[in-house]
C-alpha cells in the first residue's frame, strides 16, 4: 500500500504530522525542491507547524535541467501527488533507523509550471522564497559571486522574463509583480553551500535587475533583504537500497523516502524584510539565529565541504565509491584529519565553538555507515566548490605561510577528475556546467605544464590575483605530476602527515 493520508495511521514512523499541521496555509515557496530540502528546512517547518501553528507550509519546485533550463513534469517527483505530498525522512546511524513523515508540503511543481509558480510567488501570504538550486543554480562566476550575463539561460530570463528558465529569472520576476501590485516583498533565503550566499544572490539578483530595468534594481536594493545562512546536514541522493529499507520498515510504499544522519545545524542571519517562520522556537537543537554568519560558514565549508571535496577527488580516483569507504581507508583518514588540523583549522575564527570536537564529529558523521554518499555525487560541479572549499584556504596559506600540500594534492585530484578518466582506464561521467572547457583542455595541451596554465586561465574558477603566484602554479604543478605518477592512492599513502 502506497504512503498516503488515508494509509498514514498504520505507518510505523516515530512522528507523524497532525490534522492542524496538514490544514496550516502556503507562506513559502522552496525554488530546489531536492534531498537536502525536504531532509533538513521542510522538516524544521513541519515541526515547527506541529508545535506551534503558523501558515509556514511550503510549495516546492524542482526538476529544472543542470543548465538550468525549465524541463518537462518528469522524474520520481510526479509521484509526491499520489503521497497526497507525504514523504519520509529516515535518520540512519549505522543499523538504526527512525522515521519521520512529513506533512510541511502543500504542492510540487515543475519549474515549466511558470504561471503556478510565479501565482504562488506573488501571493501577500507568501513571505520567504528559499533556494536550494545548487552552487551551479546562481549563474554566477564562483571567482568573484557576480552574474554571468553571458549565460544562456539568462540571456533567454532578461528577453523573456514572463517565462523564466532560471531560478534568478523567477525570483525578479516575481519581485517585480510584487512592487507593481505594492506588495511587500518577500525574503529570497539562500540555502546553498555558497560563502555568504544571501549576499552572492543579492548581487546576481541585483545584477539581473539593472540590466532590465534600474528602477526595480533601485527598489530591489532597498526594500529586499537577503540573509545569508549556514546549512548542515548530509543528505546523500537516495538509492533504490535505501528506499527499499525504509518501505520495509515504514510498512507502507513511499517513492519518494530519503536517509540522512542525525546531525543537523542551520545558522540563519537575522535580516528579513517580512515575516519568518520562527524557526528557532522548535524542539529542534542546533537552529541558530545570528547577526553574522560568517564564522560558521568558514567553518563548515573548509572543514567539512573541503574535506569531502578531498575524499570525492582522491576517493573516486582510487575506486572508493562512497564517503563511507574512503574513510575507512586509516591511511585516508590520517589524511583528513591532517587536512583539517595543519592546513584548514588556521584559516579559521570561530568563537565559542570547540573546534576538536568539530572535527571529531566530522569524522564519525563521515564513518556513518547508513550514509551511502557517493563520491561521485560529491565530485560534481567541482568548477563551482572548488573556490569556497580549496582555493579560498590554499589563498590564505600563501598570505601566512602556510604550506598546503594536501589541498594542492586534493585540488590536483579534481584537475585529474575533469579528464574524465580513472586510474582504472575507466570513463568518467563528468558533470560540471564547465566539463567540456575541462575536456579540451586535457585534449590539446601536451605537457602538464601547460594543462596547468590553462586551467590558471579559466577565471570564473581561479582568480587571477591567486593565478599569477608563480609559488601557487610551482606547488599546483608539483602535486599533479605527482599524481599523474603515482596514482591517488599511493599519492595518499606516501604523503607526509
Ligand atoms: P538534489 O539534486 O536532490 O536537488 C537539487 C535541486 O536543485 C533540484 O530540485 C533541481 O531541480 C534543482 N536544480 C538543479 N540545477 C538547477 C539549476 N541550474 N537551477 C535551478 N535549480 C536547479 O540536491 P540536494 O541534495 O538537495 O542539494 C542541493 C543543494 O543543497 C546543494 O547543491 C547544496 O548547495 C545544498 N546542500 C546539500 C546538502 C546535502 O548533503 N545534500 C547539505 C547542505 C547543503
Ligand atoms: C557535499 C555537500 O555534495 C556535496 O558537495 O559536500 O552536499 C554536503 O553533504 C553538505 O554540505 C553537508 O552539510
Amino acid at each position: 500500500m502506497k504512503l498516503n493520508k488515508s494509509s498514514m495511521p498504520s505507518a510505523n514512523a516515530a512522528s507523524k504530522p497532525t490534522e492542524q499541521s496538514m490544514n496550516a496555509g502556503v507562506g513559502m515557496v522552496h525554488l530546489g525542491f531536492g534531498a537536502f530540502h525536504r531532509a533538513h528546512q521542510a522538516l524544521i517547518t513541519d515541526t515547527l507547524l506541529k508545535e506551534h501553528g503558523g501558515d509556514w507550509k511550503i510549495v516546492g519546485v524542482c526538476n529544472w535541467g543542470a543548465a538550468g533550463q525549465s524541463i518537462e513534469q518528469t522524474g520520481p517527483e510526479a509521484s509526491f501527488a499520489n503521497q497526497d505530498n507525504l514523504y519520509t525522512v529516515a535518520v540512519g546511524q549505522d543499523e538504526t533507523l527512525s522515521l519521520a513523515i512529513i506533512g510541511a508540503v502543500e504542492q510540487v511543481l515543475f519549474s515549466n509550471q511558470v504561471d503556478a509558480i510565479l501565482g504562488y510567488m506573488t501571493l501577500p501570504s507568501v513571505k520567504v522564497v528559499s533556494l536550494t538550486i545548487t552552487e551551479k543554480g546562481y549563474c554566477h562566476h564562483p571567482a568573484t559571486g557576480r552574474l554571468n550575463l553571458e549565460h544562456p539561460q539568462i540571456q533567454h530570463d532578461l528577453a523573456h522574463l514572463g517565462e523564466p528558465h532560471t531560478a534568478i529569472g523567477f525570483l525578479v520576476a516575481a519581485l517585480k509583480k510584487r512592487r507593481e501590485d505594492k506588495i511587500a516583498p518577500f525574503t529570497p533565503l539562500s540555502c546553498d553551500n555558497l560563502p555568504h550566499n544571501g549576499v552572492v544572490l543579492q548581487n546576481i539578483i541585483l545584477d539581473f535587475a539593472k540590466q532590465l530595468d534600474p528602477k526595480l534594481h533601485d527598489w530591489i536594493a532597498a526594500e529586499v533583504s537577503f540573509p545569508s545562512t549556514m546549512v548542515d546536514r548530509i543528505v546523500p541522493q537516495t538509492s533504490t537500497a535505501d528506499q527499499q529499507r525504509v518501505n520495509q520498515a515504514l510498512g507502507l510504499e513511499d517513492q519518494q523516502s530519503l536517509v540522512t544522519e542525525p546531525f543537523l545545524q542551520w545558522v540563519i542571519e537575522d535580516k528579513f524584510c517580512n515575516e519568518r517562520p520562527a524557526w528557532e522556537k522548535t524542539s529542534i537543537d542546533n537552529v541558530i539565529i545570528t547577526d553574522d554568519v560568517t564564522p560558521f560558514e568558514k567553518m563548515k565549508l573548509r572543514l567539512l565541504n573541503g574535506t569531502h571535496s578531498a575524499m570525492a577527488y582522491l576517493g573516486y580516483l582510487a575506486g572508493y565509491q562512497t564517503i563511507n569507504q574512503t574513510i575507512q581507508d586509516e591511511a585516508y583518514e590520517r589524511f583528513i584529519r591532517y587536512l583539517m588540523d595543519i592546513e584548514i583549522s588556521p584559516s579559521l575564527n570561530v568563537e565559542g565553538i570547540n573546534l576538536g570536537h568539530y572535527k571529531d564529529s566530522l569524522i564519525a558523521r563521515y564513518k556513518n555507515s547508513a550514509l551511502k554518499h557517493r563520491t561521485w555525487q560529491i565530485a560534481m560541479d567541482g568548477s563551482q566548490k572548488i573556490p569556497p572549499r580549496f582555493l579560498q584556504t590554499i589563498a590564505y596559506g600563501l598570505q601566512h605561510n602556510i604550506e598546503s600540500p594536501g589541498l594542492y594534492l586534493a585540488l590536483a585530484a579534481w584537475m585529474k577528475y575533469t579528464r574524465g578518466v580513472d586510474e582504472r582506464g575507466a570513463v568518467i561521467d563528468v558533470r560540471d556546467p564547465m566539463a567540456e572547457q575541462f575536456a579540451d583542455i586535457w585534449l590539446t595541451n601536451e605537457s602538464v605544464e601547460e594543462v596547468v596554465e590553462a586551467f590558471l586561465q579559466l577565471s570564473a574558477i581561479f582568480p587571477p590575483k591567486l593565478a599569477k603566484q608563480a609559488a601557487f602554479k610551482a606547488n599546483l604543478l608539483h602535486a599533479l605530476e605527482l599524481l599523474l605518477e603515482k596514482g591517488a592512492k599511493q599519492s595518499v599513502y606516501d604523503f607526509k602527515c
